[in-house]
């Protein structure tokens, strides 16, 4: 078939993926890829990986005790988040979906906040998006990579320099939203990356039974712009091949998507039983590819992390899960009010009646001593 014009052939497609680090920890040597990151910037990065998965545990730990309703671990996408949040500027815009606790955490938001989303306490997380530039937690899937699209588009008509970060998995794009997302940001151009963690599983469908393309980044070729597939589990690939993104973006150039080939490590979610889908073996592979003891043995290698400030980050991450803990144990409902606020700018009538008629009901309770 070879030279024969006008056909596109899937198995032309590369399906390597770009990686700086090693599993053991050492460079890859002549990638075309160089950090630009200082000590202080990797001590950074190593911080937040850490500190993401020791608030991950806590998650999943107060769910396994009957304190939240459900909970999404992130464990085994540090890399993939951390590397790609580490690209963003300050002002540039999160769109997450439900996995993005490290992200999150990088945008200052605490983890409790989004905690009391799988409490229930609070329905979209307890954030305020603008002051954090990241958008609520979104469960439909890759509904968020639509107004990660939208976003950017409206910051391109305001002749804004901000771009916007769309985070969904794998299974996400099977779904409409995805290519609608992806068809309208190539068309307009649009300042967006995409970022695909393709941690394998869309709960227990494996990525063979999800597409049949030879890799998810070579799907931006046929909306205009440009794929990349990335070692999800090395985070200096996450960080260089996402500032090239976020660089384009900002130029004018348009959008990216980016594949980090990574794996989810924990269940979809605490009310999902992994051993029922997956193998040891493939357990055992991916747990040989962690990536925070990948980048850690590199800071070592490179005489960049002491045991001092290990241990630093260490007991910063014992603190963090005291307070997660303290803040979620037995945290109590809000106040119904809240539930009214915050919908619309200006309340609708029907609006306005569901809540005279919930005040009614709780005065009522209240008479009768409940
Ligand atoms: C629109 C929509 N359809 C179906 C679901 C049910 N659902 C929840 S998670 C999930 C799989 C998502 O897999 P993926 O996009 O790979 O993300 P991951 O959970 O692996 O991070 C599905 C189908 C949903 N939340 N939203």
């Amino acid at each position: 078939m070879e030279g024969r014009r006008g056909i596109v052939d899937p198995s032309s497609v590369p399906t390597e993926t770009i990686q700086l680090l090693k599993p053991d920890g050492t460079l890859v040597p002549d990638t075309g890829y160089e950090a630009d990151l200082k000590k202080d910037d990797l001590l950074e990065i190593y911080r937040y990986m850490a500190l993401a998965r020791r608030a991950d545990l806590e998650g999943t730990n107060l769910q396994r005790q009957g304190e939240l309703g459900v909970y999404t671990p992130l464990i085994g996408q540090e890399a993939a988040q951390v590397g790609t949040g580490y690209a963003l500027d300050e002002g540039d815009w999160i769109f997450p979906s439900y996995r993005e606790m490290a992200l999150a955490m990088m945008r200052k938001i605490d983890p409790v906040d989004i905690l009391h989303l799988f409490r229930g306490t609070w329905h979209g997380g307890m954030w305020d998006p603008k002051e954090h530039r990241f958008a609520m937690y979104s469960v439909p899937i890759a509904t968020q990579a639509l107004h990660a699209a939208g976003f950017a588009i409206a910051a391109k008509l305001d002749g804004a320099k901000t771009v916007a970060l769309g985070c969904f998995g794998d299974g996400a794009t099977s779904e409409g939203d995805f290519h609608e997302a992806m068809n309208f940001a190539g068309v307009w151009q649009a300042p967006v990356v995409f970022l695909c963690q393709n941690n394998q599983y869309a709960i227990s469908l494996p990525l063979s039974k999800q597409t049949a393309a030879p890799t998810i980044a070579v799907k931006a070729i046929g909306y205009g712009f440009p794929g990349v597939r990335v070692d999800g589990n090395d985070v200096l690939a996450c960080y260089v091949v996402a500032q090239e993104a976020v660089r384009r973006a900002r130029e004018g150039n348009g959008p990216t998507l980016i594949e980090a080939v990574t794996f989810r490590i924990g269940p979809h979610s605490t009310a999902d039983d992994p051993t029922r889908y997956r193998t040891q073996d493939e357990m055992d592979h991916w747990g040989a590819l962690d990536p925070i003891s990948r980048f850690s043995k590199y800071l070592e290698l490179e005489g960049i992390i002491t045991d001092e400030f290990k241990q630093k980050v260490d007991d910063e991450a014992k603190e963090l899960a005291t307070h997660i803990r303290a803040e979620i144990v037995g945290a109590g409902p809000r106040p119904a009010h809240e539930l009214f606020e915050f919908v619309y700018s200006e309340p609708s009538d029907i609006l306005r009646r569901e809540e005279w008629l919930l005040y009614e009901e709780l005065a009522g309770r209240d008479e009768e001593g409940d």
